[in-house]
């Protein structure tokens, strides 16, 4: 289904029309300043203010469309990559849609370790993930390809265990079942074509990278506002370490400063009792839109 190339001028992007990325992937593209709505009615919806138009789908297909060039650029588990095995570029992870695909077994039974797999029936939706991971082991398993309700499978008597994706665990178990192995590590990537793209083309995947970057940074980073006395600053200055020089504001008592600055979050819970004890006091945390560097 090969697209005839350069066949429009906009740029063209797959994202899951109902299912557990939709709404990270709706609200990334929001955040990235790209309008749009009706996409929950719609197969194609086209954006107001970036020369972009959306293809809602069903995740499978989209590793499928984004490497025939139907779709220029995709949202997609790395989980769906694999298994269709499909030949695009990753862009960028995106850190949403965290899983692992697991093999997993009665917790009761014999089965503890992938090798005890041997001769044994895997009820899976990830045939190829999963036969490569044995085939690379030398390993003979059967695989039963069904398309939902996996982790049943083994109080059905239909399979020995599955591969199936794994979040919190929960489902697992309650269904008995307990994780031998992961086989893949998933989150959702940003997947682009091989298929050439026009010099236009490629600059608008140029910039929407560099607002995907912007919002990523941002995400991870928080704006952080604190009083303290003169005398703390170098002390607090090496404490944080800021993007830039942080910026120092004097107040209205003469021996007082504020200071603000971004940080990456993660550091920002561990620095924060270094920073009272250093003098800080007021500490304010704030969200950061996007962040272009
Ligand atoms: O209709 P369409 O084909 O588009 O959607 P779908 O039903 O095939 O997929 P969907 O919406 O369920 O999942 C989309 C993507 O989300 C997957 O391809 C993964 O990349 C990602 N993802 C992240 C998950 C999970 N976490 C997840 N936990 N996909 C499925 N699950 C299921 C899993 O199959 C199992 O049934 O959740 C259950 C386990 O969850 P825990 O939390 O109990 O471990
Ligand atoms: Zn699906």
């Amino acid at each position: 289904m090969t697209r005839s190339k350069d066949s429009s001028t906009s740029l063209r992007i797959a994202i899951q029309k109902s299912g557990r990325l939709t709404d990270k992937t709706v609200d990334l593209l929001h955040g990235i300043g790209i309008d749009f709505d009706n996409y929950k009615r719609n197969l194609m919806v086209k954006t107001r203010n970036f020369d972009v138009e959306l293809l809602l789908l069903r995740d499978d297909d989209i590793p499928e469309y984004v490497q025939d060039g139907v779709c220029d650029l995709g949202f997609v588990g790395a989980n769906e990559i694999h298994e269709k095995e499909a030949d695009v570029t990753v862009l960028r992870g995106l850190n949403y849609g965290n899983c692992r695909l697991s093999l997993a077994a009665p917790k009761d039974g014999s089965i503890k370790k992938p090798e005890d797999f041997a001769g044994k029936t895997i009820a899976t939706s990830y045939p190829n993930i999963t036969s490569r991971f044995f085939t690379e082991k030398g390993i003979d398993i059967n695989i039963l390809e069904i398309s939902g309700a996996v982790e049943i499978t083994p109080q059905l008597e239909v399979a020995d265990g599955i591969s199936d994706l794994v979040s919190t665990g929960g489902t697992l178990l309650a269904n008995g079942l307990e994780e031998i192995s992961t086989i893949l590590e998933s989150e959702t990537k940003l997947i682009r074509t091989n298929q050439e793209l026009s010099p236009g083309k490629q600059e608008l995947v140029e910039k929407f990278l560099v607002r995907i970057d912007g919002y990523q940074q941002a995400k991870q980073s928080r704006y952080i506002m604190m009083n303290a006395p003169k005398e703390a600053i170098k002390t607090i200055r090496e404490i944080i370490p800021s993007m830039k020089s942080p910026t120092i504001v004097p107040l209205a008592e003469s021996d007082m400063v504020a200071i603000h600055t971004v940080i990456p979050i993660k550091r920002f819970w561990i620095v924060m009792e270094e920073l009272k004890a250093a003098g800080a006091s007021d500490i304010v945390m704030l969200p950061i839109e996007s962040m272009i560097l």
